[in-house]
């Protein structure tokens, strides 16, 4: 399944997703497709911005900023400093070479171009050999209510910092959007070994792929195993904002939870060492459980929990659907 084992899929978001989408993309180069979220993309300064497939799209090109997460490295910031001289909306930042992906994204959209074809073009440039594919060429937009407000994504994120409570989350325009064709089109010439989900915000960013009509269809149609890695560790999020999602949606903070939340989906769960304690609890659900060091602090750590997610799902390869609960 690693490199001449056959066609990977991943599902991510943004700065955790692109982690172990980058250990994968080492692994597998062409032999990985990556499929993104766009709930977070939003219009800013009259420019299309797409984090999450930019976040992908930077860390596999070996460009991204290793703090932040998102972003270039070694960027500059004179856009800004003018910007905020000048009384513009100075609460979300874009770098200086950062902005030449957002001008290019948007020009080419305004011409008629797919979101994928810009993708695809931006990521031959940037040498990437894997694929990285948006959910769906069409608008989707996670919305969040807060105490009666409705926030877009990026407001509630970035603006607001997730300081405020979440009642609900909705995912704007879901209902009419299209899954990306080349996604449908994947396994017609070839099917893939197997789906890995990375440990993206499920409610955030895996809920917005999911919400697009046929992408659930889509999955189980593949008829291979889909290994989703837990975000939560030790009843916290590695980062941002998924335990205090959680909490305020009143959801138990743990990995048990996000097996219940990803049941009928996946056909197994990567849970951290620290988790191992509730392997059986999350067995007894009829899900499959690999214990794995899943916090990436190091480019090896990335590659290590490719090797455990790709080894899992070879090893669930043989197991029938209905025994993994899907
Ligand atoms: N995240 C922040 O916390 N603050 C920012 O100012 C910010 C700017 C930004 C610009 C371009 C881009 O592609 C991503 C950016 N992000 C920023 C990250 C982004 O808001 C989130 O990481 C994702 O939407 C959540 O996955």
């Amino acid at each position: 399944m690693s490199g001449s084992g056959g066609r990977i899929i991943a599902l991510a978001g943004g700065v955790g997703g692109a982690k172990l989408a980058d250990g994968l993309a080492q692994r597998l180069g062409e032999y990985l497709t990556v499929v993104v979220n766009t709930g977070d993309d939003f219009e800013h300064l009259g420019m299309h911005v797409s984090p999450d497939l930019d976040t992908v799209m930077y860390t596999l090109a070996g460009l991204a900023n290793p703090s932040q997460g998102w972003g270039l490295e070694g960027e500059s910031w004179v856009f800004m400093d003018q910007l905020s001289r000048l009384g513009g909306p100075d609460w979300f930042k874009l770098g200086d070479r950062d902005l030449a992906t957002h001008a290019i994204r948007t020009s080419r959209l305004r011409g008629g171009a797919t979101l994928s074809d810009v993708t695809e073009d931006l990521c031959g440039v940037l040498g990437i050999r894997s694929r990285i594919l948006p959910m769906s060429d069409d608008s989707v937009r996670t919305m969040i209510q807060s105490d009666g407000k409705i926030l877009g994504f990026q407001e509630y994120f970035v603006r607001l910092r997730c300081e405020v409570p979440v009642t609900s989350i909705c995912f704007e325009g879901a209902d009419r959007a299209k899954l990306n064709p080349r996604i449908t089109k994947l396994h017609a010439s070839e099917r893939p070994a197997a789906v890995v989900i990375c440990p993206s915000n499920p409610y955030l960013s895996i809920d917005p792929i999911m919400a697009v009509p046929g992408a659930r269809e889509w999955l189980a149609s593949l008829r291979v195993p889909v290994v989703a890695v837990s975000p939560i560790v030790a009843g916290s999020a590695i980062k941002g904002p998924a335990a205090k999602v959680m909490g305020e949606l009143g959801i138990q903070v743990s990995a048990s939870a996000i097996a219940r939340h990803y049941r009928g989906v996946v056909s197994g769960l990567v849970i951290d060492v620290s988790d191992a304690a509730l392997s059986n609890e999350i067995e007894s659900m009829g899900l499959p459980v690999r214990v794995a060091q899943t916090v990436m602090s190091s480019a090896a750590d990335r590659l290590a929990l490719a090797d455990e997610c790709l080894e899992f799902a070879r090893g669930l390869a043989g197991r029938a659907l209905e025994d993994s609960g899907r």
